[in-house]
């Protein structure tokens, strides 16, 4: 079965919300930016902007009426700038207009005076001055102080990754309308309505039942829209609430970029303690996160990191510890994977860095540390259904490793000028939301009188074909065709106190909600069948694989049996509650089990370089991936390929420059360069690893979001491979992304580049 959406979506007939046809009345909304990075507010003037035509309002922090806190985590982060300023970018005022171009024009003409306060870019320079946005957290099993001793090779570095835009296609944005009785509604692009819904009604001192979300669809999240679509739905409805008129609010792309937080940097040291076989024996990390400006979902990013600390592999002595470091950059945030991807880099890093110095293959030390049945995470979860091993020999199998590699060596044999590198990504990633309480979801199932059947639950379609699978799992369960299913907007008055769309989990909460509520109401039916009816009902019951596979339409018994449902007075709706069970964890000694299960997969990456110019081609990435029993093999390949690409891009070319000041310098696509066709891989080759996905996945089908974007780290360390194939002395450091620039110096390290000045140039 294919994904739901992409046929109206080429043809430009998918409802976005820039598509929601205008309300007469509607006013149009901009944000004033702060235009530095640190300072004291000193006065915010509107007096001009007022005057401009079509002006209607100007509103600061002064004209929120509840509370002026949209702080997730940690309280510290104002819907409106208030006495002070924290990062570039960051809202201090609300302009309403008549229009969209009045609203933009009047933006210079709002007077901001700000008494500038020493900024901070570096997270490790943040947390040597105890700026922290929440206290350091330690992961520690075993006992890696006493290990040293007995380790035949100890190696330390440092390691550093770089932020990444989200660039959704779809930019941040909201329309508010204000409904009778006072209260809001909002469509919002939000992966989390409830959010939206919940801070929105603290800033406008208003119950959570007088504000409504609803969401048809994003167009993409990638984490960027789990937290940071609040402030645009809340900022709109601010806007409704006192001009009690619609108001509409859309970032443009470079507003977006300049004002929403990424991917967060970190910087790192490692330590890592090797047997003479190349066991790891023990590990020690050290992460500076770089959180910007205030907590957002930071603290549990950091987490995250520590969770995937030791990637795949099993190390018994392991001190993991991490800051959150506030900084003077917008506040970073969820970017898929979650903080998992930059543990994962500097684990492969120092594995790297071990064989490097021992002139080994890093091969031979991943594949002798993988993860077996049994193996306790640094956190106490065992490895249940571990396919850690699986995966890297089929990949390896399957596509040749050791022809490969000789390929490589081959070719670099024979070549001067070009270089290829080779790497291989074994990838670990929990599923379910750390926080145990979030893994919750509910699903709302309507059986109309004529058979047809509306879903509502609080999965978020964001191009990942969510809903594609929800539609398939009440299919299946009910035994009609899909045809007969609408999922249906995710809205807050249908599914409350929904968790974001996020963690991956999305489609196992709210698919098994959705499943646990078709049940229900197929038992009833059944019941009714047989009991009143004295129904001889098989559609129902068995075949619903053949009644499918044949293409019929829904079974013409399914229509009668619904109909008598309704004279007999039996209801044809469901409301169910799905919790992940057997979850819990400790976050004061960091121990417990806080994973569904795990998803595991390996992924081969060959790279060309041209070292004449430093310019590179991914040539093939390779993946053997653990789908379970995959729902949706189309749909579930396309995240593979999306996320591997999107983890390359992370990688190699995304470069995210702030200079000292706190500004943005990549501030559009002029500057800031994402994978296009050219970078992506010229092979893509996913494998489905036979395995029998997990009971606690939704029908089997194991979570496929955010695991792919870490085989993209293999693209890193194949270039670090090719670079060392032309200069083996290099002393490449570890430090992503790996921008052509950055392998044409390590290249030639002869050649002293210029510091960048490009960068510093007025823009
Ligand atoms: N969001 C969240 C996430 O709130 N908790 C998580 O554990 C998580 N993991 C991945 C992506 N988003
Ligand atoms: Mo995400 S990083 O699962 O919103």
């Amino acid at each position: 079965m294919n994904h739901l959406d992409p046929i109206r979506h080429v043809r430009g007939e998918s409802q976005y919300l820039d598509d929601v046809p205008v309300q007469h009345g509607t006013l149009y909304a901009a944000v004033v930016e702060s235009p530095v990075a640190h300072g004291k507010l000193l006065t915010v003037d509107a007096t001009a902007a007022l005057e401009l035509p079509g002006v209607v309002h100007v509103l600061t922090a002064r004209d929120i009426p509840g509370e002026n806190q949209i702080g997730g985590i940690v309280p510290d982060e104002p819907l409106l700038a208030e006495g002070h300023v924290h990062f570039r970018g960051q809202p201090v005022a609300l302009v309403l207009a008549e229009t969209e171009h009045a609203a933009h024009a009047a933006l210079a003409h709002v007077r901001v005076e700000i008494a500038p306060l020493p900024i901070i870019t570096d997270p490790r320079v943040a947390a040597a001055q105890g700026e922290l946005l929440v206290p350091p957290r330690t992961f520690r099993i075993g006992d890696s102080e006493e290990a040293w001793a007995g380790c035949a090779h100890v190696f330390e570095g440092v390691a550093e990754s770089g932020g990444q835009e989200h660039l959704y296609i779809e930019t941040q944005g909201a329309y508010a309308f204000p409904t009778e009785m006072g209260g809001v509604r909002i469509i919002s692009s939000t992966q989390g309505p409830t959010a939206v819904q919940r801070h929105t009604a603290h800033v406008l001192g208003l119950g959570m039942h007088q504000v409504e979300v609803d969401v048809t669809r994003l167009g993409g999240g990638f984490g960027g829209k789990e937290d940071q679509a609040t402030p645009w739905g809340a900022l709109a409805a601010l806007g409704a609430f006192v001009a009690r008129r619609p108001v509409k609010l859309v970032l443009d792309r470079m507003a977006d970029m300049r004002m929403t937080g990424k991917r967060h940097p970190y910087s790192s040291d490692f330590k890592i303690g090797l047997s003479a076989d190349l066991k790891i024996v023990a590990y020690e990390v050290t992460f500076y996160q770089n959180g910007g400006a205030a907590a957002d979902l930071s603290p549990a990013v950091m987490e995250r990191t520590l969770f995937h600390s030791t990637n795949t592999y099993f190390i018994p002595n392991v001190t993991a510890t991490a800051y959150s470091c506030r900084t003077h950059l917008p506040p970073n945030t969820a970017f898929r994977g979650f903080g998992g991807p930059q543990g994962m880099f500097v684990i492969e890093s120092a594995i790297a860095s071990a064989a490097e110095r021992l002139g080994v293959p890093a091969t031979e030390i991943q594949r002798r540390n993988l993860l077996r049945e049994g193996d306790l995470f640094p956190y106490r979860q065992p490895a249940e259904g571990c396919h850690a091993e699986q995966a890297w020999d089929t990949a390896a199998e399957l596509f040749d490793l050791p022809a490969r590699r000789r390929e490589v060596d081959e070719f670099n044999r024979t070549h001067r000028w070009q270089k290829k590198g080779l790497a291989v990504m074994p990838i670990c990633f929990g599923i379910s939301f750390t926080k145990t309480a979030m893994n919750q979801a509910r699903a709302l199932v309507h059986i109309y009188t004529d058979g047809s059947v509306g879903v509502s639950t609080g999965a978020v379609e964001m191009g990942q074909g969510v809903n594609t699978k929800i539609a398939q799992v009440a299919a299946r369960t009910l035994g009609i065709s899909v045809d007969r299913i609408k999922v249906e907007s995710t809205n807050t008055t249908r599914v409350a106190n929904t968790s974001p769309s996020a963690a991956s989990a999305t489609a196992d909460l709210n698919g098994k909600a959705t499943e646990l509520a078709c049940l229900a109401l197929r038992e009833r039916l059944l019941q009714l069948a047989s009991t009143e009816l004295s129904m001889d009902y098989e559609g129902l019951h068995i075949e619903n694989e053949q009644v499918l596979a044949a293409g019929k339409p829904a079974n013409t018994s399914w229509e009668k049996l619904v109909s008598a449902a309704y004279w007999q007075r039996v209801s044809l709706s469901e409301n169910a509650h799905h919790a992940t069970p057997d979850l819990h964890f400790d976050a004061t000694t960091n121990q417990g089990y806080p994973f569904a299960y795990h998803v595991y997969g390996t992924a081969l990456t060959t790279v060309q370089v041209d070292c004449r110019r430093g310019t590179y081609e991914v040539q093939a990435v390779q993946i053997a991936h653990d789908f379970g029993q995959s729902l949706n093999p189309a749909v579930d390949r396309g995240q593979i390929e999306g996320g591997a690409v999107q983890g390359i891009g992370w990688m190699t070319l995304e470069e995210l420059v702030y200079n000292e000041e706190g500004r943005l310098l990549s501030n559009s696509l002029n500057a800031y360069k994402i994978p296009d066709l050219y970078a992506a891989p010229k092979v893509l080759d996913v494998h489905f690893l036979d395995t029998p996905g997990h009971s606690r996945a939704v029908m089997r089908s194991k979570a496929v979001g955010e695991p792919p974007l870490m085989y993209g780290i293999g693209a890193y360390f194949a270039l670090r491979d090719a670079v060392r194939a032309f200069n083996p002395d290099s002393t490449i450091s570890f430090s992503a992304p790996m921008t052509p620039e950055k392998v044409l110096v390590n290249l030639h390290p002869e050649f002293t580049p210029t510091p960048s000045d490009a960068w510093n140039s007025p823009a």
